[in-house]
């Protein structure tokens, strides 16, 4: 049976392996370690869903996801990128204190993230550079002209 202690080095050990928190002390890494959730989302789930409101923070520990995101003008969901282990994402919503400006979902076999919640994001990780200066290109992409083939006609 695995002590408390053990699981607590475990996800450190898991924690050093994720690129964003590369520059984080030991202690910082030990109070995220002490604080974030475990999580399982089964394949074809929605981690989060644009515009919803939220408050965690996720990072992959295992398996990959897919963001989405409605765009002006479109009928359906654009397919933006996926994502795997080691990335991170969710942060937006926390950082704006506003909805969720995309949606993840779960690809096959299955996702395991490493949660946070919005307070242990913003003393632990909310200051982080990287985080901060995110620019996922949302901007370009609202603004992209419809294509024909994409445009409604009588
Ligand atoms: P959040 O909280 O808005 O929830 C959806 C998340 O998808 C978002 O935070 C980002 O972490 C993540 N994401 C990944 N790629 C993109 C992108 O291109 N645009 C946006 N807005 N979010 C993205």
């Amino acid at each position: 049976k695995r002590t408390g202690l053990q699981r607590l080095q475990d996800n450190i050990n898991s924690l050093k392996s994720v690129p964003l928190l590369e520059s984080l002390s030991n202690d910082v890494l030990t109070k995220v370690a002490d604080v974030l959730e475990v999580e399982f989302y089964p394949a074809g789930a929605y981690i989060i869903r644009q515009g919803a409101s939220g408050d965690t923070f996720f990072i992959i520990s295992s398996g990959s996801v897919k963001v989405t995101q409605r765009l002006p003008g479109h009928l359906d969901e654009e397919e933006i990128r996926t994502l795997g282990r080691g990335d991170y994402f969710g942060e937006q919503a926390l950082l704006k204190e506003d909805c969720r400006t995309a949606s993840v979902i779960a690809l096959n076999p299955g996702v395991e993230c490493l949660t946070l919640d919005r307070d242990s994001f913003n003393q632990l990780l909310g200051s982080l550079s990287e985080i901060k200066e995110k620019d996922y290109g949302d901007e370009q992409r609202m603004n992209r002209p419809v294509i024909p083939e994409q445009q409604e006609y009588d």
